[in-house]
């Protein structure tokens, strides 16, 4: 086996396979004959486009799948419900270097790249930042070469599409395969079945050691289907596998020969739905049957491929097994991964429960996402046992081991075999599915040093004194590569004149920015492209909200899912503060704002929606009132997405990170926003602290509480005494109890408010509203200064290749999966 590849270059001379003719040429092909076009629009020009770049991924793609199998190398396996990648065209031709190529072909038949790319759909197959944070991973591992393979679903349907209606939230179907998908390949010759229902049976195996089978199953087929991930012009292309699932061919046969063949065929549907619809939750658990299903439909699917493969080299011999394998399972939606390897090593290869055990404890390892407790995963054992009855004999069966071992090792606490135990106990007892992943793994981490912290503290605190070197943290991370690189074509030309071009690889090089703060040249070129990209999102906003942004103003951005924990709503009540202050005619310090926020609520999130109902209402009093015109405006952005981010982000100035100190574990769009030169306003939450540490204090607007200073507060919360005892505050509450957003709809906003009002209120909004409202003119005195705050912008930007993605996917590769680059020889 070649253990080289061509030389890692800046070129695109590995995008040259021998058999492609030049892309010019390629693109009339694939439009003539592979899709038979008759006009040459530009959907028939994506799609060719989508191909010819397929194809010039593919020779690569082959090279990489086969070195990384026929290397004795250790692999891992990403297992993820999610993987929000949204468009790959781009992407793909900035990571093979043919950008420019493909722009002079288009340009050749009158057509502009960027108006064929806008063509491809989302592929929105998560709901926020877990699922982008696993397209972010994967394109850092093909970046640094290691042998990362995705697992997910290919949900037919995605995130939802979100249209406001009446300033409400309305939900549509998101077809996005309804045009084909270009991108990914069925591989049908690599299907797997997959059980569910049935009862387990004892019998004897041939040599009469008593055995378990599963048996008078329902099953179901997995049909995968692989996309190419490529590495940035480094010869890689890394494979994220989606499974499909479909019916098996055998029908019942007396149904079938009783004559109710169509009812037979029509089982069909049954099978299907699995792979159906993503569920729209990003912080909640509804313990619902289907969504049971698609976990255990991922897992069980994933393992038997890589064990098929494992099988089909090494016989069955698994002694290896544990060192040449790592499954990250993220978050615990694929937990099932752990007893379904003891499962197949048991059940179907035969091996006895402390070698299965060995392996599965050896390979397995679990990131941990929320501290929200209404977001983990707690399945009913009834519905486990009726729908995965072996599965979850397991998990008892674990169970039943360590808490012997907990009994034995800690005997002086009696108290903590009950808290530490997988079940749940009570009338309805449940599995608690983030404990199984604990006792499963070797290692467990949080997404943020903060995180991290709490998580050690406070809800696996027990775990912690069990196993205290399993814990460990990760910060989060983007890729520069989409999140600058792609969406910010005028900072990367002016970052590849001053500082080169290798930050695209290497992120760390951001820091050579530093000293070019004191170089007032430089600094108007950066004030340039930043106004050049808050046209750009000006333009984008008036398209899709009718909304005209006045690009003097500072634009002010908070897009990211709708929670309470979130706190959009302290944001409007701010923008009910600014427009008070319009009425008074207190406006003569006053900056230009606008403020943009975005983001979807799940569908059956009351409180949510309620908020979005807010926005909406607040932006048009305020927009339709001529007193506001030159000094605020407001949107609520309809359909946030990954592609929408990659127009809001480069042209964002203050970037809205509010949540209530100790619930957002990491966040990354904060790190979008600092890289592409926002500043941030922020609370001491998730991976604000290390951005703030990392930018510098004197570059971070700080407000509100800490997370320590959450819990005492809470002790004692009184909002009315603040609201009381606060004239403007008073005012902002005033305004919207009497009805001003509300005035054809008395009474909608009334939970909102008595939310705010409530002493139990667990998001603290209004005991940090007087420090939020203060930072804000902060941030207005400082944008005054133009110099200051470019200085600060450059400064962002200059701190923040700490959070790229690929730094994040290094520290996974030295300290948990212990894997190596395939190009390691060429370094
Ligand atoms: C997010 N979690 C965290 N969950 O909220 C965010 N949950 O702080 C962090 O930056 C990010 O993960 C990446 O680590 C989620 O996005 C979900 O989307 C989710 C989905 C299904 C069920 C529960």
């Amino acid at each position: 086996m070649s253990n080289t590849l061509e030389p890692k270059s800046l070129t695109d001379s590995h995008a040259h396979d021998p058999i492609l003719e030049p892309l010019p040429k390629e693109l009339r092909r694939h439009l003539h004959f592979t899709l038979d076009s008759e006009d040459a629009d530009r959907n028939a020009y994506y799609r060719a486009c989508a191909i010819a770049v397929r194809d010039r991924l593919h020779r690569d793609w082959r090279q990489t799948r086969g070195r990384a199998s026929e290397g004795d190398v250790r692999r891992v396996h990403y297992l993820s419900l999610e993987f929000l990648l949204g468009r790959s065209l781009n992407n793909a031709i900035q990571n093979i270097g043919i950008d420019e190529n493909l722009r002079n072909a288009l340009h050749g038949v009158g057509l502009d790249l960027e108006e064929v790319a806008d063509v491809e759909h989302d592929a929105g197959l998560g709901n926020g930042g877990l699922g982008r944070l696993a397209a972010c991973f994967l394109d850092s591992c093909a970046n640094l070469a290691l042998p990362v393979t995705g697992y997910g679903i290919r949900y037919e349907f995605g995130m939802f599409h979100q249209r406001i209606e009446g300033g409400h939230q309305v939900e549509a179907p998101d077809r996005w395969l309804r045009n084909g998908n270009p991108w990914e390949i069925e591989r049908t010759e690599d299907t797997k079945t997959i059980r569910f229902y049935g009862h387990t049976e004892r019998y004897q195996d041939e040599s009469g050691r008593p055995k378990i089978r599963w048996v008078a199953t329902h099953d179901v087929l997995a049909v995968p289907f692989d996309m190419p991930i490529p590495g940035y012009k480094n010869g890689i292309v890394n494979t994220l596998r989606l499974w499909k699932s479909t019916t098996t061919d055998d029908f019942d046969l007396d149904e079938f020969n009783a004559g109710s063949y169509p009812e037979s065929v029509a089982k069909k549907n049954d099978a299907e739905q699995i792979s159906m619809v993503l569920y729209p939750n990003d912080s909640s658990e509804n313990g619902k049957e289907l969504r049971l299903k698609q976990q255990y439909f991922l897992v069980s699917a994933s393992l038997q491929d890589v064990l098929n493969k494992w099988v089909q080299k090494h016989g069955k011999d698994f002694k290896d097994f544990g060192g040449k394998n790592c499954f990250q399972l993220n978050d615990t939606h694929p937990a099932c991964a752990i007893p379904e390897l003891m499962r197949l090593l048991m059940d179907e290869h035969g091996l006895e429960w402390d070698e299965s055990w060995e392996i599965v404890t050896r390979c397995m390892a679990y990131t941990n996402h929320t501290l929200l407790p209404e977001a983990l995963e707690r399945w009913s054992v009834q519905l486990f046992s009726r729908l995965l009855p072996r599965i979850l004999e397991i998990i008892y069966e674990i169970n039943e081991r360590f808490l012997a071992m907990v009994t034995t090792q800690f005997p002086d606490d009696p108290g903590l075999r009950d808290r530490v135990s997988l079940v749940e106990g009570g009338h309805h007892p449940h599995i608690r599915m983030a404990y199984l992943s604990i006792v499963g793994s070797f290692s467990v981490n949080g997404v943020a040093q903060l995180h991290t912290d709490l998580l050690r503290s406070g809800l696996f605190a027990d775990f912690c004194k069990i196993w205290p070197t399993k814990f460990n943290n990760k910060t989060n991370g983007v890729t520069q590569r989409r999140w600058l690189s792609h969406c910010n074509p005028d900072l990367r030309e002016l970052l590849n004149e001053s500082i080169g071009v290798q930050w695209q690889r290497d992120f760390s090089l951001i820091s050579d920015l530093a000293p070019l703060v004191d170089d007032a040249s430089f600094r108007e070129r950066w004030d340039a492209v930043k106004l050049t990209n808050k046209r750009r999102l000006s333009k984008y906003v008036l398209e899709n909200t009718g909304v005209e942004f006045d690009t003097n103003a500072i634009f002010d951005v908070q897009v990211k899912r709708i929670h309470e924990y979130k706190r959009q709503l302290l944001n409007v009540l701010h923008v009910i503060h600014l427009y008070d202050r319009i009425m008074k005619g207190d406006t003569a310090d006053m900056t230009p704002r606008c403020v943009l926020i975005g983001g979807k609520a799940a569908p059956g999130y009351f409180m949510a929606k309620l908020i979005i109902k807010l926005i909406n209402e607040v932006a048009q009093v305020v927009n339709s009132d001529p007193r506001s015109k030159g000094l605020l405006q407001m949107v609520f952005f309809p359909n946030y997405r990954v592609s929408s981010m990659e127009v809001i982000c480069p042209g964002t100035e203050l970037s809205e990170q509010i949540s209530t100190a100790g619930k957002e574990a990491s966040g990354t769009g904060n790190m979008k926003f600092m890289m592409n030169g926002a500043l941030t306003i922020g609370t001491l939450d998730g991976a604000n602290i290390e951005i703030r540490e990392k930018a510098g204090a004197e570059n971070f607007f700080l407000f509100g509480l800490s997370a320590a200073e959450v819990e005492e507060t809470k002790k004692n919360y009184c909002p009315n005494a603040i609201i009381g005892e606060d004239p403007e505050i008073a005012r902002v509450m005033e305004l919207l109890e009497g009805g001003l957003f509300n005035s054809t709809e008395p009474g909608i906003f009334h939970h909102l408010i008595s939310g705010l009002r409530n002493p139990h209120d667990q998001w603290l909004t209004i005991a940090d509203f007087r420090s939020f409202i203060d930072t804000q003119r902060q941030v207005e005195q400082t944008y005054q200064d133009r110099e200051a705050w470019t200085r600060m912008s450059i400064l962002n930007s200059a701190n923040s290749g700490w959070f790229s993605s690929d730094r994040t996917i290094q520290q996974y590769a030295d300290e948990i999966w212990h894997v190596k680059s395939l190009n390691q020889d060429e370094k």
